[in-house]
This record gives structure tokens, C-alpha cells and sequence, in this order.
């Protein structure tokens, strides 16, 4: 999708959550969405989180899709430094199994959303990101009508 201004911006914590991310990155380009992809820990690269966020909607982005495991605290991060909606994707983790990223991502204070999937809901990251996207542009609406018919018929 690079000859087109990405749509979608995908920033994950860490190269290891890649394959789970693969299913979110399979789903944009099955749309035909494009998207910006970047790797960045609120912890370990705090201020590239920082600069990515904020400046995520002036490069052109409409919403956010922002994975981690464990103490995941990236999509909120990123949701305090923009005005986008924020999707989150809870990594399944060795030793919490994943509830550790849940929990930590979905228990946003007041004021600050972070709509949340199911851990490892990469691809249905990509479905809601589409469905965002469709809400101001019939082409991409169109695109999860078509999917969902494709789904109905099995
Ligand atoms: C988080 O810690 C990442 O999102 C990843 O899910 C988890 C483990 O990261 P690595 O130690 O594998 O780099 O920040």
C-alpha cells in the first residue's frame, strides 16, 4: 500500500507480537486499506510513542490499531496524544496468558477510550478499523457489506 497515504496506523510494542499482527495486516490489505506500521514500546520508546502519536492525524491517519502484551499501556498512551479513535489488541502472553494485557489495556480511566478486542483479535482490529473508515466513505463501507455476505455464506 505504499502508493497510498496510509489510513490505518499500526503500532505495536514489540517485533514479537508480528505474528500476531500478521492477521491484522492480512485484513487491511484484503480491504484494500492502507496502512502505516510501526514498532514502538510505551516503555522502551517513550518518546517515539510520543512523536508517533502526535502526530499521527496530521500525517493523515483516521484511526489507530495499537497491540501489546503484558503491562500493556501502548494504546493508552497513544490515545492521550491523539484525537483518533484508538483500537487496541491484547497480546496473549507466556504467563498471564493474556489477561495481563486485557485488563491493562480495556481499564482505561474516564475520559480516555481505548475500544478493546479480544486478546490476539488482530484481525477483528482491522475489521472494526474498516468499519471506522466506512462511516465516511461508502467505498469502504461497501467492503465490510461485501464481507459480511462473503461470511454468511460460509
Ligand atoms: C510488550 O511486551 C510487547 O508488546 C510484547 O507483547 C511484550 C514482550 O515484548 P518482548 O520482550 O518480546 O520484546 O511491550
Amino acid at each position: 500500500m505504499a502508493q497510498q497515504a496510509p489510513l490505518v496506523g499500526i503500532i505495536m510494542g514489540s517485533k514479537s507480537d508480528m505474528p500476531v499482527m500478521q492477521a491484522c495486516v492480512d485484513q487491511l490489505e484484503e480491504f484494500g486499506i492502507p496502512y502505516e506500521l510501526t514498532i514502538a514500546s510505551a516503555h522502551r520508546n517513550p518518546g517515539k510513542v510520543h512523536e508517533w502519536a502526535s502526530t499521527a492525524a496530521q500525517r493523515g491517519m483516521r484511526v489507530i490499531i495499537a497491540a501489546a502484551g503484558k503491562a500493556a499501556h501502548l494504546g493508552g498512551v497513544v490515545a492521550a496524544f491523539t484525537p483518533l479513535p484508538v483500537v487496541g489488541v491484547p497480546i496473549k502472553t507466556s504467563d498471564l496468558g493474556g489477561m495481563d494485557s486485557l485488563l491493562s489495556m480495556v481499564q482505561m480511566p474516564s475520559g480516555v477510550p481505548v475500544a478493546c478486542v479480544a486478546i490476539n483479535g488482530a484481525k477483528n482490529a482491522a475489521i472494526f478499523a474498516a468499519q471506522v473508515l466506512g462511516t465516511g466513505d461508502d467505498a469502504y463501507r461497501q467492503r465490510i457489506v461485501d464481507f459480511k455476505a462473503a461470511m454468511a455464506e460460509g
